[in-house]
């Protein structure tokens, strides 16, 4: 497949695909831009009502179409695993597209898109092996079980950071059930999810199993979320948006999962090896520029250490290379978005104003041209009821706090609104333990910091969403329970009283 490169998308409107097929949408463009010279790159369109209601349409008629509905488990495993090799002749063109969108570095997206054909193979693995159970109920001569079945179209909403991982721990477990699916990408960053279709078709799906939409959230996204044929809602991004997410969904009754935001917690005690810790803390919060869910952005520092591990963070932050996210020896790219650039700026005189110490940054990066980059940024004796400690930057920018023991420490990071991700550095595996048992948030990282796997099921707590990705526990989140109970004893039954379990 040759078509879609960035050298063949520059300059021209993308198309969506309905039912197989590529076609171009006839809504209002949309321009996509190349955050390292702030220049349109590309453009996408703003789907109209009935285009979405196309998709979705398409989508619950690849439900009922027997190619999709009466396959096998093995064959949907089957046809998982020959698009994981599809993806695994395109990783590096795949990766060059979402660099072009996003701006992040290219190791990290070529590393990303190595990891899709593994979450396919892992989840393809899952398809001829979603069970259900036989429940011992109290009645003699009966036989109850469960069947897990699909739920139906699910409508998969993904945001700008990383798209392509974020749309593939959402549809690998759902075509693993036997779901369809519409996706929107984010306005900002839809070119590999439009590439990606097409290797839909030629690994053999029916025409509908996948289906994809573009345009804005407020038009296209809420056209998705509001239609009567989705079935379930997968959401990754902002709080707010989740907000309205979770509103419209009650209103439907549709169920949804949503990942939001974080602000979490990375610790460094004492008794730790600290030029790690410093490394582990330095590339939680500065890889993909802090533009992560998980970004590691309030890091707590034990106070008879603080000066030593905030000088080795400085250290380390210095020598990071900020430029142009496709060299190799590059660390920091730019932002993904102009608003994001001056959402940084406002969080940096916020901190400044309420009197976090500005350690290292703050500022722009002097000769990139018109590049949206900013310098990594350091604040110290940040206290946890600051505007920075408390609010997603979803930038390369790091408060630090002190704690004096685990109590302190544990008052603090709890009193957070969200709870994603954690991480702490300690030599100490009981302190770590009892760490890991406390906090509160969807992951625990000991000694290592940001290293998910599509294995392992994640997903936060309170402001950070509900629902879990990758592991088996997304088997669940796509697949319902069916009871089944039968009566072998052959006798007549009494028609007036209930046959509860006594
Ligand atoms: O996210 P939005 P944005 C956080 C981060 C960032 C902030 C805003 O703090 O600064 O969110 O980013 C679609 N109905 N995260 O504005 O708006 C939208 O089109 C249906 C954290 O990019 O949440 C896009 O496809 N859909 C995060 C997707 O939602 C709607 C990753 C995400 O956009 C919609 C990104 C609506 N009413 C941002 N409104 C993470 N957890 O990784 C928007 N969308």
């Amino acid at each position: 497949m040759t078509a879609f490169t960035v050298s063949a998308l520059q300059e021209t409107c993308l198309p969506i695909s309905i039912n197989g097929e590529y076609r171009q949408s006839a809504g209002p463009e949309i321009d996509c831009f190349d955050p390292t010279n702030g220049q349109v790159w590309c453009r996408i369109s703003d789907c109209s009502d009935a285009e979405v209601d196309a998709a979705v349409r398409a989508a619950g008629d690849a439900m009922r179409n027997p190619a999709w509905r009466d396959i096998t488990q093995s064959q949907r495993g089957a046809l998982m695993l020959r698009l994981a090799d599809i993806l695994e002749e395109n990783v590096e063109r795949i990766a060059e597209i979402e660099v072009k969108d996003n701006g992040k570095l290219l190791r990290e997206m070529r590393a990303l898109a190595q990891a899709l054909p593994v979450g396919l193979r892992y989840f393809a693995g899952m398809a001829d092996k979603i069970e259900g159970t036989t429940i011992p109920v109290n009645k003699p001569d009966m036989l109850n079980f469960t069947v897990r079945e699909p739920l139906g179209v699910i409508g998969v909403i993904i945001p700008w950071n990383s798209p392509l991982f974020m749309m593939i721990r959402a549809i690998a477990p759902a075509l693993a059930c036997g779901n369809s699916v519409v996706v929107k990408p984010s306005e900002h960053a839809s070119a590999g999810a439009i590439a990606f279709a097409e290797l839909m078709t030629q690994a053999g799906f029916p025409d509908g199993v996948f289906n994809l939409i573009t345009g804005y959230g407020h038009s296209a996204g809420n056209a998705l979320i509001s239609h009567p044929g989705i079935a379930k809602i997968d959401f990754t991004g902002g709080p707010s948006t989740g907000r309205v997410i979770a509103r419209n969904a009650a209103e439907q009754l549709t169920p949804a999962s949503l990942e939001l935001g974080g602000k979490s917690p990375h610790v460094v005690c004492d008794d730790a090896d600290l030029d790690a810790a410093a490394n582990g803390v330095v590339a939680g919060i500065f890889a993909a520029a802090g533009q992560t869910c998980v970004a590691g952005s309030r890091c707590f520092v034990q106070e008879n250490v603080y000066d030593e591990v905030v000088e080795k963070i400085i250290e380390k932050t210095r020598a990071i290379k900020i430029g142009d996210p496709r060299s190799d020896d590059v660390q920091l790219g730019p932002l993904a978005l102009w608003s994001q650039v001056e959402k940084v700026a406002e969080f940096v005189e916020t901190a400044r104003s309420q009197g976090a110490t500005l350690a290292f940054g703050g500022g722009r990066p002097e000769g990139l041209g018109d590049g949206w980059y900013v310098e990594p940024t350091i604040f110290t004796d940040v206290t946890n009821d600051m505007h920075i400690a408390r609010e997603e930057v979803f930038g390369p920018v790091l408060g630090i706090l002190k704690f004096t023991d685990e109590d302190d420490l544990l008052t603090q990071a709890n009193d957070s609104d969200f709870a994603l991700a954690s991480g702490i550095w300690t030599g100490n595996i009981n302190r770590a333990l009892r760490f890991m048992r406390r906090i509160e948030a969807g992951m625990v990282w000991i000694n290592t910091y940001r290293s998910p796997s599509i294995m392992s099921p994640s997903g936060g707590f309170k402001d950070s969403g509900y629902g879990k990705h990758n592991g088996f526990a997304a088997i669940q989140e796509y697949s319902r329970i069916k009871t089944v109970v039968i009566d072998y004893s052959g006798a007549q039954q009494d028609a007036f009283v209930m046959r509860v379990t006594k």
